[in-house]
C-alpha cells in the first residue's frame, strides 16, 4: 500500500527518525531524509548498504525555513509529489526551570515547535494541490503527562506541538490530508543526554518499535485519520486521566 509513495523523514541521522527512515524503506517507500549534522549522509549510506534505493539525503535545519523549503521542493521536483511528512527531529532539555537560560528556551522551541511548523507549512500547498497527503509528528506523552521534575521546558513545545498539529489536522481534512501525532514514553535512544543500550533502559521502548507504529499510521486507510497515537513501555509509570 506505501510502496512507491514518498515520504520526507526530518532528523534521520539515528535513533527514532532513522528507524522510521528503514520502516519506511522497507515498504517500498521514496524517501528525503535529513538531519542538521553530516550524521545524515551516513543513513543514506546504511540505507543503500541494505539495497534501497531512491534516498534523497539533506543536511538541513529544521528551523531554517529557506533550508526547509528547499528540502521540500527538491523533494517534489525529484520524485513529483510529497506524500508523507514525518515530523522526528526534536531536542530534549533536562533543567529545572530557574536554570534554564532564554536561549535554551528560543532554542528547543524553535527545534521542536518552529521546526514542526516549517515543514508543515512547506508541505500543505502540495498536499493540497494532490488532494492527499499524511503529516505525523513526533510529539510525546509528556503532552499529555507533564514531565515532572526538570521537564517543564520540553513539555511546553510538546503541548504546542499537539496545540498546532490539532488545529492543523481540522484545517487540512477538507482537502483530504490527514496530520496525527504519535505520543511515545520512553524510547531506548541517545536523545537528550542519555545513551542509547545503557542498561537501566533495557525495558524500554526500542526505535524499530516506534517505527512501526508510524508506518501502521501512515499506512491506515485514506478515509481514516488516527489521530493520536500514545504507546509506552509497560514499565513506565503514568498518572491516569
Ligand atoms: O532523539 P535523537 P530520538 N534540524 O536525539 C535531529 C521524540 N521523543 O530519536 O541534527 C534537523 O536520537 C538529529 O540529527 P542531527 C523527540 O522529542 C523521544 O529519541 O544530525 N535535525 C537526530 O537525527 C523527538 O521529536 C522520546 O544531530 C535535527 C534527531 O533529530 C523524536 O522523538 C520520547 C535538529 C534526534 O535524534 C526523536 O527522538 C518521547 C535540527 N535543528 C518523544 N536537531 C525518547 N527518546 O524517549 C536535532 O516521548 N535534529
Amino acid at each position: 500500500m506505501l510502496n512507491g509513495q514518498v515520504a520526507i523523514v526530518t532528523g534521520a541521522s539515528r535513533g527514532i527518525g532513522k528507524a522510521i527512515a528503514l520502516e519506511l524503506a522497507k515498504h517500498g517507500v521514496k524517501l528525503t531524509i535529513t538531519g542538521s549534522s553530516d550524521e545524515i549522509h551516513r543513513t543514506k549510506r546504511d540505507l543503500e548498504d541494505e539495497g534501497y534505493q531512491d534516498i534523497f539525503s539533506f543536511r538541513a535545519d529544521v528551523t531554517k525555513e529557506l533550508e526547509v523549503e528547499q528540502v521540500v521542493q527538491a523533494t517534489k521536483t525529484a520524485f513529483g509529489a510529497v506524500d508523507i511528512l514525518v515530523n522526528n527531529a526534536g531536542v530534549g532539555v533536562s533543567k529545572k526551570v530557574e536554570d534554564i537560560t532564554v536561549e535554551e528556551w528560543k532554542k528547543t522551541f524553535e527545534v521542536n515547535v518552529q521546526g514542526v511548523f516549517l515543514y508543515t507549512k512547506a508541505v500543505t500547498p502540495i498536499m493540497k494541490q494532490q488532494q492527499s497527503g499524511t503529516i505525523v509528528t513526533l510529539s510525546s506523552d509528556v503532552a499529555r503527562y507533564s514531565l515532572p521534575e526538570k521537564g517543564s521546558l520540553y513539555t511546553a513545545t510538546k503541548y504546542a506541538v499537539q496545540g498546532f498539529i490539532g488545529s492543523v489536522a481540522q484545517e487540512l481534512q477538507q482537502y483530504g490530508v490527514r496530520a496525527s501525532t504519535i505520543n511515545p514514553g520512553l524510547v531506548d535512544t541517545n536523545f537528550g543526554d542519555t545513551k542509547q543500550g545503557e542498561a537501566a533502559k533495557t525495558d524500554w521502548l526500542k526505535a524499530d518499535e516506534v517505527a512501526e507504529a508510524v508506518r501502521y499510521m501512515v499506512e491506515a486507510p485514506k478515509h481514516m485519520v488516527i489521530d493520536e497515537m500514545y504507546l509506552h513501555p509497560l514499565c513506565q509509570q503514568y498518572p491516569r486521566t
